[in-house]
């Protein structure tokens, strides 16, 4: 494949972006190379400036479960946008996408719509503080709640991805408030609240951890944590941006049947333009501005295009028979494939799938359950495996600690795609 042209457009992007990016993990700096400057995307494919064709297995990170350029989306935001851009007053739209979250996900009485994952975690965590009238919150090595600073304490994704679990410029004073636990190790949550129950105002968590690579919750785990959260008056947050809308419409709460007090959701709930939103209970949602005293505001919050693309994603989401089933077949097809290419080629590994996310971990444990056994992972192989998945056509997230995102668009014969490119650069490992 030639790159050229995304070599060039990349070396320009440096000259005034901070690393040519506007997200750090997007530099592809754990895979080696320089990243592949993208030109369009469709369906499940996905063109660079090169004209280099991929079948995309990151669909951004997430938002893209119908596909990339989805008629329908598309559709709902140019009618949208022959009305206006944004007004920065209230429409119907955001009413009508609010009370369709509330029947979608069981323990949301309320929502408040924001731009993005990191704007509704930090808003939650502001929330939770006010309901409870504590400073402490509780957080776990590996998982990853966007780039405020209270949670880029062993933060996951693009921040161990890049080896900066603690960031310069978050403060002491801020981090003494930021509690950090063990994932799937409830007897670390338990410790904590033992040191400082009366002071613990939230338990945030990934119900399923996508951001250490996928790592699916323990049995018991969740269940442990709302029962520890009850007996302390803790609010349990769920940070559903990835899990939300995607293990099931209710998401990873209608998934394992267990229910958080608030919920933070993002990525497909904006089908693609910049969305988050959190909710939860009436009583706690209830203390947010303008109705109560906890401030928190967004002049682009409701954005009418934005509106008009999540709504667009959330009806198909609710009204396609069958659509999680679908989606998680394919991922289950694929899973098959990747293990049968390990067996083939004798290659040490481990995956870890939930619905329709999955990741590889390069490994020689015989399990990755935690996030020290993730960390544990061959990133240099993993690097060597992405580059090679690259020069066959297929766009994997650039990084051992990401998922792998199924969509509706993916055909299995996408999947057989992926799993011959994977077969040819498992055996280019030896
Ligand atoms: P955003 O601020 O990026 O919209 O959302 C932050 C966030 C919050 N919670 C979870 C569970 C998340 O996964 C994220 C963001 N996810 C990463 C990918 N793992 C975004 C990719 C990027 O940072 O460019």
């Amino acid at each position: 494949m030639n790159y050229e042209k995304s070599q060039r457009a990349f070396a320009r992007a440096g000259k005034v972006i901070p690393g040519g990016v506007n997200s750090p993990v997007r530099a592809f700096k754990s895979v080696g190379i320089d990243p592949v400057v993208i030109s369009s995307a469709k369906g499940s494919t996905i063109k660079d400036i090169d004209g280099n064709e991929y079948i995309d297995f990151v669909s951004s990170w997430g938002p893209l479960i119908l596909g990339h350029a989805n008629k329908t989306i598309l559709d709902a935001i140019q009618e949208a946008a022959q009305k206006g851009t944004s007004f920065g007053a209230p429409t119907t739209m955001e009413t009508e996408i609010a009370e369709l979250i509330v029947q979608m996900v069981p323990s949301i009485d309320k929502v408040r719509m924001v731009n993005s994952g990191t704007e509704a975690t930090m808003s939650a965590l502001r929330l939770s503080r006010a309901y409870t009238k504590r400073d402490m919150f509780v957080k776990f090595a590996g998982n990853y709640h966007g780039h405020a600073d209270s949670f880029l304490i062993k933060a996951g994704s693009g921040a161990i991805t890049l080896g900066l679990p603690d960031s310069p410029g978050v403060t002491a004073a801020t981090a003494q408030d930021t509690l950090l636990a063990d994932y799937n190790n409830l007897k670390s949550v338990e410790e904590l609240f033992r040191l400082h129950g009366k002071n613990i105002a939230s338990v945030i968590v990934e119900p399923v951890a996508a951001n250490m690579g996928v790592v699916p919750p323990n049995e018991g785990f969740l269940e442990g944590l709302r029962k520890l959260t009850d007996d302390y008056g803790t609010v349990l947050i769920f940070d559903e941006v990835i899990t939300g809308f995607r293990l099931a419409r209710g998401g990873a709460q209608e998934y394992f049947g267990v229910y958080p007090d608030l919920t933070t959701l993002g990525k497909i709930i904006g089908g693609g333009l910049p969305v988050g939103a959190y909710g939860g209970k009436a009583e706690i949602m209830n203390l947010l501005a303008p109705e109560g005293p906890v401030y928190q505001a967004g002049t682009l919050s409701g954005n009418p295009l934005a509106m008009a693309a999540g709504l667009a994603m959330l009806k198909a989401l609710n009204e396609t028979f069958g659509f999680y089933d679908d989606i998680e077949k394919k991922a289950a097809r694929l899973e098959v494939g990747l293990r049968a290419n390990l067996e083939k080629t004798g290659t040490n590994g481990i995956i870890n799938r939930v619905g329709s996310l999955l990741t590889l971990f390069f490994t020689d444990k015989d399990e990755v359950t935690s996030f020290d056994e993730a960390m544990a992972s061959d990133t240099g192989k993993f690097a060597k495996y992405f580059r090679k998945l690259l020069e066959n056509g297929i766009y994997m997230a650039p990084s051992q600690f990401e998922a792998t995102f199924i969509s509706r668009a993916h055909t299995n014969k996408d999947i057989d795609n992926c799993i011959a490119a994977s077969l040819k650069a498992m055996k280019s490992l030896s």
